[in-house]
């Protein structure tokens, strides 16, 4: 499979009439999974343009990270959010990793993928990575 970066290094700086112009009605809902020591899906597939919403759910016994800063770079950022009814929201140019707690945390991120690529993801914990925790989120 060929790697490749974004082109620019710059974040999406339109992303609020992106954001504003994406029908998030049609908003499609992606579960990701991060476990003891995986990514599911580990092939990640979106589509450019269209408003989605990544559920990040950790079920493993250790915490994970879902980090991928040239992707989340690479995207028009709504929000993050942490589920009702105890949770919050943040919004931000972008971020470049994400946190889930053990045992059942979530992070949600609500997104438009702008720019077509294949993106590495990693979990940067320790030597999660060389236990399986690596992926590719791909824009097409
Ligand atoms: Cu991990």
């Amino acid at each position: 499979m060929t790697m490749h970066r974004a082109a620019a290094p710059d974040y999406v700086t339109n992303s609020a009439e992106i954001v504003k112009a994406a029908n998030w009605e049609q908003m499609e809902t992606v579960a990701i999974e991060l476990s003891d020591h995986d990514f599911e899906p580990k092939q990640l597939k979106l589509k450019a343009n269209k408003p989605y919403r990544l559920v990040i759910k950790n079920t493993g016994e250790a915490d994970h990270y879902y980090t991928a800063a040239e992707f989340f770079k690479s995207v028009a950022w709504r929000k993050a959010q942490t589920p009702r009814p105890h949770g919050g929201e943040l919004k931000a140019p972008y971020f470049t990793a994400v946190e889930a707690y053990k045992k059942g945390g979530v992070v949600e991120l609500f997104i438009v993928p702008v720019k077509k690529g294949v993106y590495e993801v990693v979990c940067t914990i320790d030597d999660h990575k060389d236990k399986g925790m690596t992926g590719t989120i791909t824009v097409e």
